[in-house]
């Protein structure tokens, strides 16, 4: 868990933007806290520039038990309601799989079950998930990766490797579709009570004018 990192990284980003209003190609990022689990569409106004350039999105999965496939998604309309182009990039924060405990059945396929145990759980290898962006031709698959803890980076690394440089115009906007989903026919009794929490991180980074 290292919220207080990201926070304090993300806070120092802000310090040195706000120390270098004067000069004249500042790159501004700043932070916006958007606590929301509620698996619905959603708006994320981000501003270069002012005070919206970073946004985090939280999950918290738990408790889906065994029997059933469990899948979803939530798509986000990222807009620039800013005044000059900001590029958008994402990354994963704070994966952590919890196995919070092991209940008899589950004790005999798992060895690792502390309570809560992070980093021992066995969901986030269990799900998979997908990134679609859309810059307004439809939706391209940008990431594809499960939510082990070791999976985190790939987030980052993939939107790059995958999207390129995602520019968005001042007052326009792209849509970016995450989904989630488990089959049951890839894992059993060791994802039994086993919770999984991460932050999606957008951010919106001012692009540099060029001379
Ligand atoms: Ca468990
Ligand atoms: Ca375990
Ligand atoms: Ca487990």
């Amino acid at each position: 868990m290292n919220n207080k990192k990201v926070l304090l990284a993300i806070l120092g980003v802000g310090a040195v933007a706000g120390g270098g209003t004067l000069a004249t190609r500042a790159l501004f990022s700043d932070v916006e806290q958007s606590g929301s689990n509620v698996f619905t569409a959603g708006t994320l106004n981000m501003t270069v520039g002012g005070a919206d350039g970073t946004a985090f999105e939280s999950f918290n999965f738990t408790n889906l038990g065994v029997d059933g496939q469990v899948s979803g998604g939530k798509t986000w309309t990222i807009v620039n309601t800013g005044s000059v182009p900001g590029n958008l990039t994402i990354s994963m924060n704070n994966l952590v799989n919890n196995d919070n405990g092991c209940n008899e059945p589950e004790a005999i396929v798992d060895t690792t079950c502390a309570n809560p145990g992070p980093g021992e759980g066995e969901l986030g290898a269990a799900t998979t998930t997908t990134i679609l962006l859309d810059r307004g031709v439809g939706d391209v698959q940008v990431v594809s990766s499960n939510l082990a803890t070791a999976s985190q980076a790939l987030y980052a690394s993939q939107w790059v490797t995958s999207a390129g440089v995602v520019t968005i115009p001042a007052g326009e906007s792209v849509d970016v579709t995450m989904t989630w989903a488990t089959n049951p026919n890839t894992y059993g009794n060791e994802i039994q009570s086993d919770g999984l929490t991460f932050q999606l991180q957008y951010d919106l980074v001012q692009v540099v004018p060029s001379v």
